[in-house]
């Protein structure tokens, strides 16, 4: 049985995370009310001023296209507006949410083509860092990507695919895929050293240097099974990164597995450490 809006709501406060949760509607989003303050506008403009400092070095040309087609560092981005733009590009949308949101409506969004956004922003002593995901991760982090046809197909399938994949007990092994490729992802463009587009590096000011061209930072080349099965933290830096050929190439690995049959291999066995790989 899926939580009620009101039950989330409730444990939400009680474990201090900081979304308002009082006005979700039963699929967790909420209406962007665009009265952000002068301060507000002020951090967003100073994570977008260090960050793209970064991303034109070290992030894949399909995000930085997507970044400039979506028009995101000038202010706090207007969610109708990118919507407008995002579904002309690749037919995704974004909605507005709280917060993190349960699994089985996160999927949910993203198996119809919608990316939830946080709608509040981190306060000026959290530049740098921050636990739960906030509007600069998301709309900075997850939204230019979108843009990029064969990354916005291989989303949609996840969702499809992660809520069979949770009700068969390999949360975990989905949980993995989305963590080291739409977060932690980099991937390899074509004439150039390799690329980032996972969003925890790209909202990361520390974590994006060293992921791309940091010393000891570990680069694998990218296999799904391998990528299902292989532990992470969240409160570090990542000990290893999978290296993706191309983001077609992530589609059809996602399109081709069988699900059902990779869950039920996998799901009972120990994780791989991310340093042996
Ligand atoms: N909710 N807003 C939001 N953003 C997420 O990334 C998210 C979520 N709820 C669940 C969830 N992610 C996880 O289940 C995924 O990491 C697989
Ligand atoms: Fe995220």
């Amino acid at each position: 049985m899926e939580l009620s809006v009101r039950d989330y709501a409730r444990e939400c406060a009680e474990q201090g995370l900081r979304g308002d949760y009082s006005r979700c509607r039963a699929d967790f989003t909420v209406e962007q009310s665009y009265d952000y303050s002068a301060e507000e506008q002020e951090v967003w403009r100073l994570l977008c001023e260090r960050q793209t400092g970064l991303t034109a070095r070290l992030a894949h040309r399909s995000y930085l296209d997507g970044v400039s087609a979506l028009g995101l560092t000038e202010r706090i981005p207007d969610f109708g507006t990118v919507s407008d733009r995002l579904r002309l590009l690749s037919g995704w949308e974004i909605v507005a949410v709280p917060g993190l949101i349960p699994a089985g409506p996160f999927f949910d969004h993203l198996a119809n083509r919608r990316f939830p956004v946080t709608n509040w922003l981190r306060e000026r002593r959290e530049l740098d860092y921050i636990v739960e995901p906030d509007m600069f991760h998301d709309f900075f982090g997850h939204v230019p990507i979108l843009a990029q046809p064969a990354f916005a197909d291989f989303m949609q399938l996840y969702g499809t695919k992660a809520a069979q994949a949770f009700e068969l007990g390999g949360g975990d092994m989905m949980t993995r895929l989305y963590w080291y490729t739409a977060e932690y992802g980099l991937i390899q463009q074509p004439g150039a050293p390799v690329k980032a587009f996972g969003a925890g590096l790209m909202s990361s000011f520390t974590e994006l240097q060293f992921a791309v061209d940091g010393e000891g930072a570990h680069h694998v080349p990218f296999e799904i099974e391998t990528v299902m099965r292989t532990a992470y933290e969240i409160d570090k830096f990542q000990r290893a990164y999978f290296v993706l050929p191309s983001f077609e190439a992530l589609r059809r690995a996602l399109d081709r597995s069988d699900i059902a049959a990779l869950v039920g291999r996998w799901k009972d066995a120990g994780p791989l450490d991310p340093s042996s790989l």
